[in-house]
């Protein structure tokens, strides 16, 4: 069975009046995306290790095996993009109270948390990922990963929101300043929402 790329979960227009155009999510889901699972169906295609492997059994399988970096990378990325895309919404920026309560007992308040995944997705160097996990101490955590992994492949709890901070994700709207993209996801795309549906499935 190969890998398939998701539908968005709302129309390419539905995130340009809160600072993601039509043409980014047009070419950031259609063109880059589709490219991460184009070519991790080719490498399932042609190693029969990895075949009846699901996604997430891939990443962990190929983490931090050099032979297996371009399988890695793919497999990451299509992961990764599968929970962006999910992390972002029309309705962004609102935070259910029950999220808001873990967010304040684990971070002091709810914009200590915004400060750490600021400092977080505007320091990784390159392109790469920032994160909030709940991390296996059963605390929220933030952190970041460089390229193509995240925090399944690392063990680092399970991600319950992500953001890409590949140039190609911001460049159209904010053109090199991360941090306004940063700022701006934190207070009107981040489906906060969808963070405490996985909040509370974990
Ligand atoms: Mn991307």
């Amino acid at each position: 069975m190969a890998f398939e790329l998701p539908a968005l979960p709302y129309q390419h227009n539905a995130l340009a009046a809160r600072g993601m155009c039509q043409q980014t999510l047009e070419l950031h889901h259609d063109k880059h995306h589709q490219a991460y699972v184009t070519a991790l169906n080719g490498f399932v295609e042609k190693n029969p290790d990895l075949q009846g492997k699901s996604l997430d059994e891939i990443v962990s399988h190929s983490h931090g095996k050099p032979d297996m970096a371009p399988v890695f990378n793919n497999a990451g990325q299509h992961w990764n993009h599968i929970l962006f895309w999910q992390a972002l919404s029309p309705g962004g920026g609102a935070m259910p109270g029950s999220l808001e309560s873990k967010i304040n007992e684990d971070f002091g308040s709810v914009d200590a948390f915004k400060e750490q995944f600021k400092t977080a997705a505007t320091t990784q160097f390159g392109s790469g990922w920032a994160w909030l996990v709940l991390a296996s101490d059963g605390k929220l955590k933030v952190t970041k990963t460089p390229n193509g992994s995240n925090p399944l492949a690392e063990g680092i709890g399970r991600a319950l929101l992500g953001l890409d901070v590949w140039e190609h994700s911001y460049y159209l709207d904010f053109q090199n300043k991360r941090p306004d993209y940063v700022t701006n996801f934190l207070d009107r795309l981040a489906n906060y929402e969808f963070a405490d549906a996985q909040l509370k499935a974990a």
